[in-house]
């Protein structure tokens, strides 16, 4: 037995008329067959349509599958349940190369068999002062920072998304949740310590907390806190509400926002192709799903984020879907604030047999984006995932934000990311400042907070010295 599943385009066709295909977006797709049983990973593809994340019928991989992500079908050799597809685009011809300069120039729409082009282009540099002269016209040389500090109240999740190095079962070892009470001591000490402005709050889908816990939680912590703004949730989370509560999107939203939620962040994205989607989170909310919550969010005023998990089995192909499903919901409701690509980590999950983006696949990734995108305001390298050195030179490929001097990430850490978990601000404006760029720490919605001009070194730099202790929750001495 057989199935089809959507490949990269064959060849880039270099005539315009010939590159509509029959795929989304105008995405020539050929089918490519795999064998049902080449490399254990068909056993992973659940139809979506047979899943019903409230009756537990997730896909099982524990059984033939090795921690490692190898299958161990018994008497055979192991094999990667993910492989990388390995592209070979052929150049674009200058001309074609040329014509995508022009527009950017002109302020044009790029498409896609353009964007496509781009991810073949040979010269990388030029493809960066592409997407800098993009990002100047948006933000010239500003490059903004914030303070905050991440949240995970619980990493019990029923999603068992391959690519995850946090989620636990409930009870396994490591398995935590917060109560309300925790989480708003932990909130408190980070404040005192530090001038936060925003609590990241991202978590597991945990399949016994009720919907109360997360609507008393934000009151509880908006009550205690309430200068700091709320940016919770992914729409993920949202669509998980909405299943085990029965409401709508907008009912969840709404009580939400009215227990304090301010924004929300763009995590839950992933890769919108349905052909990837299944394998590597076949259990989370469709794409369609996921855009359908952001839609409603805008629609009551809430403001959100915007990402796409790379460098693991997605073809370009694929990055140019989830690039243009993001630009048509911003034409129709213009509620995104920033898109931040998120490189794959392979530590301690069940991807691990794949290896992870090169800086120079990230920065092509980056410029591209921010040539896509040109309707989203903000381009995010999230440091603490990319490590400081990647960020900054970011900076040269579209990026006009670094995040923050986060303090306690979890997420990436677990997946392999060694950057340290906070950074001082003055370490952050000597990053920014080598570029030639312009500091400015802004709040959650890009409202400028402080300008650092050249000589603007603050004497109050802000603590380096909080370290988190391994393990605990929240706990900071
Ligand atoms: O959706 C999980 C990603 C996301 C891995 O909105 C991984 O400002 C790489 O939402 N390797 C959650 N990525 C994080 C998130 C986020 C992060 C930073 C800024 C913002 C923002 C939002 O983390 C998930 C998933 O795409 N993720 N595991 C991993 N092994």
């Amino acid at each position: 037995m057989a199935r089809t599943i959507p490949a990269p385009p064959l060849a880039l066709t270099h005539d315009l008329s010939d590159a509509t295909g029959s795929g989304a977006n105008g995405l020539r797709r050929d089918p490519l067959v795999l064998p049902e049983d080449e490399g254990g990973h068909v056993r992973m593809v659940a139809d979506r349509d047979l899943l019903d994340p409230l009756a537990g019928n997730t896909p099982s991989f524990s059984a033939e599958t090795s921690p490692e992500g190898t299958s161990t079908t018994s008497g055979k050799a192991s094999v990667p349940l993910f492989r990388r597809v390995r592209e070979r685009l052929p150049a674009p011809p200058d001309h074609i190369l040329a014509e995508i300069e022009r527009k950017v120039h002109a302020g044009e729409r790029l498409s896609a068999v353009d964007g496509m082009a781009l991810f073949a282009a040979p010269d990388l540099l030029w493809l960066g002062r592409l997407a800098r002269h993009a990002q100047r016209r948006i933000s010239g040389d500003t490059v903004f920072f914030n303070i905050n500090r991440h949240l995970n109240l619980t990493n019990v999740c029923k999603a068992k998304c391959a690519f995850c190095s946090f989620r636990r079962d409930d009870g396994e070892a490591g398995a935590y949740t917060m109560t309300v009470a925790e989480a708003v001591a932990t909130a408190r000490t980070t404040v005192a310590a530090l001038p936060i402005t925003e609590l990241h709050i991202v978590n597991g889908l945990h399949p016994d907390l009720p919907f109360d816990y997360y609507v008393d939680m934000l009151r509880a912590l908006s009550d205690a806190l309430p200068n700091v703004h709320l940016k919770a949730f992914t729409a993920v989370e949202i669509w998980w509400f909405a299943r085990i509560t029965g409401k709508s999107y907008a009912e969840v939203l709404h009580e939400l926002r009215d227990a304090g939620l301010g924004s929300m962040p763009g995590g839950g994205a992933e890769i919108f192709a349905p052909a990837v989607r299944r394998r590597i989170c076949g259990y989370k909310s469709t794409a369609e799903d996921w855009l359908a919550v952001h839609r409603t969010a805008h629609g009551l005023g809430i403001r959100t984020n915007s990402t796409m998990l790379y460098g693991h089995i997605e073809t370009a192909a694929d990055r140019i879907d989830h690039l243009l499903r993001l630009r048509e919901l911003q034409d129709e409701t213009n509620g995104f604030q920033v898109f931040i690509p998120l490189r794959f980590h392979n530590a301690n999950n069940r991807m691990s047999d794949l290896p992870m983006a090169t800086p120079l696949e990230t920065a092509r990734i980056f410029a591209i984006s921010r040539l896509m995108l040109d309707n989203i305001p903000h381009l995010k390298a999230y440091w603490i995932m990319l490590g400081l050195d990647t960020a900054q030179m970011l900076l040269e490929f579209g990026v006009d934000d670094l995040d923050g001097t986060v303090v306690e990430e979890r997420i990436y850490h677990m997946a392999g990311a060694h950057t340290p978990h906070e950074m001082g601000r003055n370490e952050l404006l000597r990053v920014i400042r080598d570029g030639g760029r312009e500091p400015v720490q802004r709040d959650t919605t890009y409202n400028v907070m402080r300008r650092f001009s050249r000589d603007d070194d603050p004497s109050d730099d802000l603590p380096t010295t909080m370290t988190v202790q391994a393990g605990a929750v929240g706990a900071l001495r």
